[in-house]
């Protein structure tokens, strides 16, 4: 049934199983591109054009010219679903340099590939939004901001994939990613957020961590129900002493976090700021005016 999906590249579209591209490409040979993971809740492409703006930002920091416009892009999207018939699903953007010869001189990729994946997410296992998720600090570092930064979403993500090898390796749901001084940097995929004495606290992206668009929406939830919110280095002792903490991402949504290595966060369950904020969020996400119709 899953063959019967098209997946666009290049402005055609190809089932599933032949939806292929070259192994010249420089995407698959030196992760040269960059990427966006979206959802669409009930035939709204949610916040689709913060998304389609972030890839062209992502983009221009590695100087790959992406031949179409925004507004084509969001149309590509939005045909390439209605194609489908797809409803509540996840959308994978990717751009890549495209094709060109063994050697990684992205010159000699004349033209970028473009990909629009659209398929159902794989929704958390379980009642983790209820009972929250446990976690460790991985030991491999974030990539600082003159390195191949989480700023830029690219498709290098092997930093992210070793920490998620580290938390299955080691038996729990995910990994927090510390930068090289030793603070927080963010999750493999996921902004972290800790409460203590009702604010809410959130790292810098100069941490080396993506500007979440998960995380902006529930920054504007804590000003709308006056939560005080800090963005500051958060050391891993700021992490165990915590009274709350959760993750905010696209596929995650917002998710508490219970414990981090052994160290159980607060009570163990999802605190009161976290459950407030939770609430909010999926007003948001079911709010049509978030995102761009079908
Ligand atoms: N940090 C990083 C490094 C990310 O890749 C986020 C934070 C959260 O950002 P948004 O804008 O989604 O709130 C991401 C999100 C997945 C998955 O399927 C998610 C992401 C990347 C790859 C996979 O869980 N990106």
């Amino acid at each position: 049934m899953n063959d019967e999906l098209q997946v666009y590249i290049d402005g055609k579209y190809y089932p599933k199983s032949q939806a292929k591209i070259s192994v010249y490409d420089h995407g698959f040979l030196y992760g040269d591109g960059v990427f966006e993971g979206i959802r669409e809740y009930n035939g709204v492409v949610f916040k689709l054009k913060e998304h389609v703006d972030r890839l062209f930002r992502s983009a221009h920091a590695i100087m790959l010219q992406i031949p179409i416009t925004k507004e084509e892009m969001i149309q590509a999207v939005v045909e390439t679903l209605r194609k489908n018939k797809m409803k509540d699903s996840y959308i994978r953007l990717v751009v890549s340099r495209g094709v060109g010869d063994l050697g990684l001189d992205p010159r000699k990729c004349p033209k970028p590939t473009i990909i629009i994946i659209t398929d159902t997410i794989n929704i958390r296992a379980g009642n983790a939004k209820e009972t929250g998720i446990t976690t460790m600090f991985s030991w491999v570092r974030r990539n600082p901001v003159d390195a191949t930064t989480h700023e830029i979403k690219s498709l290098n993500y092997l930093n992210s994939v070793i920490a998620k090898i580290e938390a299955n390796a080691c038996g729990v749901d995910e990994a927090i990613c510390l930068e090289s001084s030793g603070c927080i940097a963010e999750g493999v995929g996921e902004n972290v957020f800790i409460v203590k004495d009702g604010e809410l606290l959130t790292p810098p992206t100069s941490t080396g961590a993506l500007a979440g668009i998960t995380a902006e929406i529930v920054e504007k939830l804590a000003a709308k129900l006056d939560i005080k919110l800090t963005v500051t280095n958060l050391t891993p002792f700021m992490m165990f002493t915590a009274d709350e903490a959760f993750f905010t991402g696209t596929a995650m949504e917002m998710v508490p976090i219970r414990e981090v290595n052994k160290r159980i966060i607060g009570t163990g369950k999802p605190g009161p700021v976290t459950k407030k904020l939770m609430v909010e969020f999926q007003k948001v996400i079911e709010d049509p005016a978030q995102g761009t119709k079908i």
